[in-house]
């Protein structure tokens, strides 16, 4: 590594103990950038790394809550302001009893270079609380977000900060959230987005992501001249991202063999009946294992690394971060596979990051590949703004666009900066150059 560089990074580590996620996603993005540092001086001159690196604001709450049974708890909240150099600071909330600081800046540092790659005036953000809504009641998911919305309102607004979904928060939470904001500001604007049809959500911003994924993987495979039709796909995950690919992959042809949750996996041979996986999932919150029982083509296996094991074409991982390790990775090349997109956020280890790029398989990052999520929260800000709403085809068409668009920018990008096809490298060049010289624009802040 430039020695610039390799200096910026032991200084992340020095300032980052207990933050290894945060670690995995600077150090990738580090080394992707290197050629560029090395190329144009200015960026090294103006500290542009040391500052990208370090958010602009971290705010850490108590969320005191009280169970159905008027037990009180206490969970942590937090919002990482990180970079607004481009844009409002945008990102998701996670509610997941694994969530921590680290998580949270890892999180909102991929944010600010995808969000870049969109196109769309955003800065990079994302929040969230170790808050686990498994197994609660939905009045015991409304008090925990209310007493969040109470502190978090404090800090955000439709132009300063705008959170979404991640994992754990979708339509429900969203709605309580928006709600309690809407109640202490006395204010009705677009400082969420997923928000319900009925109070300025946008079409198609729950299959954005999973949609997204899907089109953009397909750029890769056109460029490779073949598609969808005919392929065997293996997704992970079931929630909000897996159950939209599966919806776009088979609408492409595809088969989509399989699906996961954090305690397994299913197979079904037949192709996965998405209306079921729906119904069990996004109306009865129920494990993916009560798909077998009524599906007879399918199998489910205990435990989910092992769904890489499953001979398939193309591979969608859809779940969490570093679901997908170097032996899955070859695993999955070994068995064919031609193509990997993620879905979710860094699910590959760099181990399998590194056996991707050696095969010379179609691979996209997450924060090209997932963009459409984000991208479509964009569209959902512009049309709050102009107090209209856009067809579900209009918002589709825009975001099939801006995915054409990600993949261009980081093919051509990893060209131009001596490692054709790594759309690692791409995207995180595409996503820095764009914010760096707004930075620069702005002087030392
Ligand atoms: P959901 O909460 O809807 O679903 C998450 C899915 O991932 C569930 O099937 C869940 O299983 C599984 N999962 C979560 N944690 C783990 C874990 N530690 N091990 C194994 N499986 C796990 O979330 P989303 O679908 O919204 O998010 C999935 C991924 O996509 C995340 O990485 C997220 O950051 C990313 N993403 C989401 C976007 C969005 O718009 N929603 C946009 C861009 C990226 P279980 O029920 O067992 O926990
Ligand atoms: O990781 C992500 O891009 C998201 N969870 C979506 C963020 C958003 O603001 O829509």
């Amino acid at each position: 590594m430039n020695a610039y560089v390799s200096e910026v990074m032991q200084g992340v580590k020095r300032r980052s103990e207990g933050e290894p996620l945060f670690l995995q996603a600077v150090q990738e993005v580090l080394e992707s950038v290197t050629p560029v540092i090395e190329k144009h001086k200015k960026y090294q001159e103006a500290s542009i790394l040391e500052r990208i690196v370090e958010p602009e604001r971290q705010i850490i709450f108590r969320v005191p809550w009280q169970d159905d049974k008027g037990k009180m708890h206490v969970n942590r909240g937090m919002r990482v302001q990180f970079n607004s150099a481009i844009g409002p600071y945008k990102g998701g909330l996670r509610f997941h009893p694994s969530v921590n600081l680290g998580t949270i800046k890892f999180l909102g540092f991929e944010q600010i270079f995808k969000n870049s790659l969109t196109g769309l005036m955003m800065g990079g953000g994302k929040g969230g609380s170790d808050f686990d809504p498994k197994g609660k009641s939905d009045s015991e998911v409304m008090r925990f977000c209310q007493s969040f919305m109470t502190e978090l309102c404090k800090h955000i607004d439709a132009d300063t900060d705008v959170p979404a979904g991640d994992i754990g928060v979708g339509g429900r939470e969203i709605g309580y959230m928006f709600g309690q904001y809407k109640r202490i500001r006395n204010t009705f604007h677009g400082v969420l987005t997923g928000k319900g049809l009925l109070y300025g959500g946008s079409l198609a911003r729950t299959e954005a992501t999973g949609y997204g994924t899907v089109y953009l993987c397909d750029e890769m495979l056109k460029d490779r001249k073949t598609s969808f039709e005919g392929k065997t796909v293996v997704i992970s995950g079931s929630g909000n991202v897996a159950i939209y690919a599966v919806e776009k992959a088979t609408q492409l042809g595809a088969k989509v063999v399989s699906l996961s949750d954090s305690n397994g996996y299913i197979y079904d041979k037949d192709g996965i009946d998405l209306k079921l996986v729906q119904r069990l999932k996004e109306i009865e919150r129920k494990r993916i294992s009560e798909y077998v029982k009524e599906r007879k083509s399918a199998v489910y296996t205990e435990g989910c690394a092992g769904i890489w094991n499953i001979k398939c074409d193309i591979a969608l991982p859809c779940a969490t971060q570093n679901e997908l390790d170097g032996k899955a990775a070859e695993t999955l090349v070994k068995n064919g596979c031609i193509a990997v997109a993620e879905g979710a956020n860094m699910p590959s280890t760099p181990e399998a990051v590194e056996v991707f790029i050696k095969a010379k398989i179609a691979y996209a990052p997450g924060k090209a590949s997932n963009a459409g999520g984000v991208a479509t929260s964009g569209l959902e800000m512009s049309q709050n703004s102009q107090r209209l709403a856009w067809t579900f085809e209009e918002v589709d068409q825009k975001l099939h666009q801006i995915m054409i668009n990600i993949h261009s920018s980081a093919k051509q990008a990893a060209e131009e900066y001596g490692t054709p096809g790594n759309l690692v490298n791409g995207a995180n060049i595409a996503g820095f150059v764009k914010v760096a010289d707004a930075m620069l624009s702005h002087g030392l802040i």
